[in-house]
């Protein structure tokens, strides 16, 4: 699973991409900065299950400290998006491809209100972030209508009585965002639209099913970022009126907070409500200026940055994804060496036993027997839909060195 950073240009998706992977990467106070897409690795918070089980465990492709889990996950970092980049402008459609491949998206916007549409600098407080996040969403769904309408005119008169053709012809033509047959007909079905007369298709309802494409497929949060300045917090309201579910965020915190832990100046994991300042007599005044900055105008009125609750509520909120142990031995809850809880999987909601074999390895798939709940010793058949929390024993014909 991958989650795609967007919005419109300089309201903070690299800084929000750079705290969340520490991840050098170019941010400055323009339209336009990023050009390239930026990959990284961000970080999931859950609770790990060693507190419930009560062992010590010994993670390997994950941490754990006090226990809460911290699990690699995939972020994409892309270039701003002004209005008319469907039809190729600023950066274009580029953008968009980009962000295709995405599972759910963060979209960020500046909830301060000091960039205009274009993402040029303006005064505090003069720009309603509400009208961004329409724009970005009638880019992305203009972009679908066009790839729709790229040979609609064919399509759409080839004589099918049943309509399976053309949600095939559907599907396809919009396989890069990771549509699947059902997809489209569910939201054919949604719009109210007759797959078996296509021609009669107005444009309208045209760009309706492919909005209704987008919402499927491209899950998205608001990160109201810039929250540390002034006019956001009347701006973060306005936006929670909207409906969307919107996260404040303040990405510049959140760097700086995870820079400092880095450096041992604080000592910080992502997504506490607090930090504390190892050695007050190190810092810089600046720093310490800083520092108290963030206590002042982020923890005490949000409670925290933002940028892990953005992350976990992506994974766990929209995406609805599980955290699941895979285990060798269900007695110690370890692996064969007696590592205990080794590995934490992020997996998508309703995975099965199965499903855990096979991303664990293929051989432990292709000969799956059954897999046992470590909690309770029960034996689980391959479509067995797992819970976030689960430790599990794969139990398969086939040995593997990996597990
Ligand atoms: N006050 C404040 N400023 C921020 C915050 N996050 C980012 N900024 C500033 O906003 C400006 C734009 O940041 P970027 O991360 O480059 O924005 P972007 O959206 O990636 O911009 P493009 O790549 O140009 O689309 C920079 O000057 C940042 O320092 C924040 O939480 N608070
Ligand atoms: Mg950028």
């Amino acid at each position: 699973m991958i989650v795609g950073v967007v919005g419109k240009p300089n309201v903070g998706k690299s800084t929000f991409f750079a705290a969340a992977t520490l991840k050098d990467v170019p941010i400055a106070d323009y339209p336009f900065t990023t050009i390239q897409p930026n990959v990284g690795v961000a970080y999931l918070r859950t609770k790990c299950v060693c507190k419930e089980l009560g062992v010590t465990d010994k993670p390997r492709n994950s941490t754990c400290a006090d226990g809460i889990r911290l699990i690699p996950v995939k972020l994409v970092d892309v270039a701003g998006l002004v209005e008319g980049a469907s039809q190729g402008r600023g950066l274009g459609n580029q953008f968009l491809d980009e962000v295709s491949r995405a599972d759910a998206l963060i979209h960020v916007v500046d909830a301060s209100g000091s960039t205009d549409a274009e993402g040029r600098k303006a005064a505090m407080g003069s720009h309603d972030p509400a009208g961004d996040i329409e724009m970005v969403e009638r880019e992305f769904d203009l972009w679908i209508y066009g790839l729709i309408m790229k040979d609609w005119e064919r399509a759409s008169h080839v004589p099918d009585q049943t309509g399976g053709k053309l949600v095939e012809h559907l599907a396809t033509r919009l396989s890069g965002l990771s549509v699947s047959l059902e997809d489209v007909e569910q939201v054919v079905l949604t719009v109210g639209l007759k797959a078996e007369r296509p021609a009669a298709w107005s444009s309208d309802q045209l760009l309706e099913l492919a909005s209704g494409i987008r919402k499927l497929t491209k899950p998205s949060l608001i990160a109201a970022n810039k929250a540390d300045l002034p006019a956001a917090e009347r701006y973060v309201e306005g936006l929670k009126a909207t409906g969307r579910r919107v996260v404040p965020c303040a990405s510049e915190a959140e760097l700086l907070l995870r820079r400092a832990t880095e450096r041992g100046m604080v000592r910080y994991t992502p997504g506490d409500s607090k930090f504390e300042v190892l050695e007050p007599a190190r810092l810089s005044p600046a720093q310490s200026g800083a520092l108290e900055m963030v206590e002042e105008r982020v923890m005490r009125v949000y409670g925290r940055t933002g940028v892990q609750e953005a992350i976990d509520q992506a994974f766990f909120g929209l995406l609805q994804a599980i955290v699941v142990y895979p285990v060798e031995d269900e007695n110690k809850f370890s692996d064969k060496a007696g590592q205990v809880l080794p590995d934490a999987y992020v997996m998508r909601g309703g995975s099965t036993a199965l499903d855990l074999a096979r991303t664990v390895h293929t051989d432990l798939a292709e000969g799956f027997l059954y897999g046992v709940d470590a909690k309770t010793g029960k034996r689980l058949a391959s479509d067995h839909r797992l819970a976030n929390g689960d430790v599990v024993r794969i139990v398969s014909s086939k040995a593997t060195k990996k597990a």
